[in-house]
């Protein structure tokens, strides 16, 4: 027996933390999608059509249509509230508006300010260069850890404020971005965050769920192909 074409499709790789975090919130609310390979680096023509800020992800929901712009949609942020709109169960944003808006600002704060110092001041520096065979870019990685984010963390640990989740009182986008985008972190360097215990716990419980849980697998099995054992910037 087959299955059925899911009708989203992730373009992009399971080694963005933005994939990730589409991906995880299409599997906390069980809904059926598939990752489409596209390496953003060198994009067929295609892609460049459906992704203006030529970075993935970019999905598609092939019950809109099957080709060209129509139902595509760039952006994490875009396609995440998409999806909230088109399957609103379980709901992954609060419905109370101060909440609300405060998962809207952890998610930004996460897509931003974290990603730049984990994605592009950690990640990047290190398995980018392993990849070209290339030494890791350490010295790059350990500024980051040690300069950028605990500033971040400080602020994390602040808005938590000892909570399960960042806001309402359930799991929301914003639980989710942090998440996948400090596991980006862990992809390629050990995530001590005992200096932030809040944060410490919340990231624990989140590395426990499914939807953190399987897409980072994914990643991590590319990622440990290049790279057995994460680094320690301390
Ligand atoms: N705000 C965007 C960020 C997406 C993003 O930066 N994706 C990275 C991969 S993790 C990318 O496509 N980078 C391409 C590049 O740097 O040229 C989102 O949330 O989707």
């Amino acid at each position: 027996m087959t299955e059925a074409r899911p009708d989203l499709v992730i373009y992009g790789s399971p080694i963005s933390p933005f994939v990730r975090k589409v991906a995880g919130l299409c599997i906390a609310k069980d809904v059926a999608y598939e990752v489409e390979a596209v390496n953003v680096f060198d994009p067929p023509a295609w892609f460049r059509d459906i992704s203006p800020m030529k970075r993935i992800p970019v999905l598609r929901d092939r019950s809109v249509a099957e080709e060209g712009v129509a139902g595509t949609i760039p952006d994490s942020s875009a396609i995440c509230a998409y999806i909230e709109k088109k399957h609103p169960a379980p709901a992954l944003y609060p419905q109370e508006p101060m909440a609300y808006a405060e998962a809207l600002f952890i998610e930004e704060f996460a897509d931003t300010s974290l990603a730049m110092a984990g994605g592009l001041g950690i990640f990047r520096p290190i398995f980018f260069a392993i990849s070209k065979g290339e030494a890791p870019g350490l010295e790059k990685a350990r500024d980051a850890w040690a300069n950028q984010l605990p500033l971040l963390f400080d602020i994390l640990e602040q808005r938590l404020d000892g909570r399960a989740f960042f806001a309402g009182d359930a799991l929301s986008i914003a639980d989710i971005t942090v998440a996948c985008v400090l596991m980006q972190i862990s992809l390629v360097a050990e995530t001590p965050l005992d200096r932030w215990p809040g944060l410490a716990a919340h990231f624990a419980a989140m590395q426990a769920l499914p939807a953190i849980a399987q897409p980072y697998a994914v990643a991590e099995k590319i990622v440990r192909k290049a790279l057995p054992t994460p680094f320690d910037l301390t």
